[in-house]
């Protein structure tokens, strides 16, 4: 398989097809192992949870990708040591490469750890510090979300779009309770506490990347987090672009590799929820 050099055909089949089958058979080993991992190590906290299948995940996708595109970066959570400063360091060392993929092996781990269904494989790839493949692979339903900038997001092999709710009062949206219990964790409080009476409801199922998955796919108008990782949405963003609604972080700037807190939505209810986030003096 050739390795373009030309970024007017990047988001070419080669790039996606290897990003789909990565995602694939990460997603199928370890279905086999849920239930059945051996080692629980703690991270950061005792909230921030990874197995060995987290790594050997990683490293089945490392090496599929590093046997097609041999000379592409590569930034995975596992090969990253715990902690934002650290997260942040190695996204800056590798932003300005001409290909960099960037993987979640697992998003959901804690999700992994207790059984509770709703983890996903997240696998991107950025040109010059563009994301321009995402994938996220939802192993317990067979469900793959694909998305290829410009060209539009799929799930199923059918065009997803954004849902249509144009308030807040009618809106399903998601947020996340981070591992981070300093920062990250009472802000988030803080919007939660906003945010809940402001909409039809509220969800948080343990996964960044597949809450921005059914963000893209119209099953929730919206969804925010504090304290987030390139590759917890990497995919996930672009996903969303290509389905028409509106990725920025919670200040209301647009997104970027480097964002770590997030707002996504359907796009009518994005301004309405930026706000909230600010009038609650949530947004960091
Ligand atoms: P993970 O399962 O890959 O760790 C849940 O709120 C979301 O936060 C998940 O997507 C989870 O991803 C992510 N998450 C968990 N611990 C984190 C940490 N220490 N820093 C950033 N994101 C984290
Ligand atoms: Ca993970």
């Amino acid at each position: 398989m050739s390795d373009q050099q030309n970024g007017a055909v990047v988001g070419s089949k080669s790039f996606t097809a290897v990003a789909i089958n990565c995602a694939a058979k990460a997603g199928e080993w370890i279905k086999t192992k849920l239930g059945n991992y051996e080692n629980l190590d703690l991270k950061y906290s005792s909230h921030d949870l990874v197995t060995e299948v987290d790594k050997g995940s990683e490293t089945l996708i490392k090496r599929l990708i590093q046997t097609h595109f041999p000379h592409h970066s590569f930034l995975g959570e596992e090969g990253v040591e715990p902690g934002p400063e650290a997260s942040a360091r190695a996204l800056e060392a590798k932003l300005e490469d001409e290909y960099l993929w960037i993987v979640d092996p697992i998003d959901g781990t804690t999700n992994f750890v207790h059984g509770f269904p709703f983890f996903v494989v997240s696998i991107a790839l950025a040109y010059r510090g563009e994301v321009i493949v995402g994938v996220v692979y939802d192993p317990m339903k067979d469900e793959l979300f694909l998305a290829e900038k410009g060209k539009g997001a799929y799930v199923h092999g059918k065009r997803m779009s954004v849902s249509a709710e144009s308030a807040l009062k009618s809106s399903l949206v998601a947020t996340g309770f981070p591992a981070d219990h300093h920062y990250a964790l009472p802000l988030n409080m803080k919007g939660l506490q906003a945010i809940a009476p402001q909409v039809r409801n509220i969800r948080s199922s343990g996964s960044a990347a597949l809450h921005m998955a059914y963000v893209a796919a119209g099953r929730l108008s919206g969804f925010w987090e504090i304290g987030l990782n390139s590759w917890d949405l990497a995919a996930g963003a672009l996903l969303i672009q290509e389905s028409g609604g509106k990725v920025s972080d919670t200040l209301g700037k647009p997104y970027h590799l480097g964002v770590r807190n997030v707002v996504a939505s359907n796009g009518q209810i994005h301004e309405e929820l930026v706000g909230a986030l600010a009038l609650a003096d949530a947004a960091q």
